[in-house]
């Protein structure tokens, strides 16, 4: 399955504004299939172990801070290349840089509130996938 499958998160930011639908419509009608996903909200450790690759990053505090303060949307997409088509779609990780049209540029608020996360490497996509489901939770 190695390069079919993006890890992706609808972040509290989203939730909150009530994205959430239109979000999940957008990546569907866009050829992405989801294969598993669920509702969860992060302790601020378990937030702090999945950006831990940002730990040295001056943001990365507030990062799990923000990840951590209310549920987010857990999700693993396929799709043909579905890394690089993923990050397409959700643009540039400033909304106000995002082309418009993509997730970001639409339901974004800055650089940190987002609306959505992608993985950028097929590495960090099972990565992060296997971070958050177990075989028993993906329906291929
Ligand atoms: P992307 O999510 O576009 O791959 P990364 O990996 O550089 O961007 O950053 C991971 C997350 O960290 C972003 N989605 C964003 O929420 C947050 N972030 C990145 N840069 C900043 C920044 N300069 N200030 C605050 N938060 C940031």
């Amino acid at each position: 399955m190695s390069g079919n499958i993006t890890f992706s998160m609808i972040k509290p930011c989203a939730i909150s504004r009530n994205y959430t639908g239109n979000i999940i419509q957008f990546i569907i009608e866009h050829g992405f299939k989801i294969i598993a996903m669920k509702m969860i909200w992060l302790s601020r450790e378990e937030a702090g172990k999945f950006y831990e690759i940002h730990k040295e990053r001056p943001f990365y505090e507030g990062l799990v801070r923000f990840i951590s303060s209310a549920p987010i949307i857990a999700a693993i997409l396929e799709k043909e290349n579905a890394v690089d088509d993923f990050r397409t779609l959700i643009g540039n990780t400033d909304p106000a840089k995002a082309t418009q049209g993509t997730i970001r540029a639409s339901y974004g608020t800055d650089i940190q509130q987002n609306a959505v996360h992608g993985s950028d490497s097929d590495e960090n996509a099972q990565r992060e996938a296997n971070f958050f489901f177990s075989s028993l939770e993906r329906f291929y």
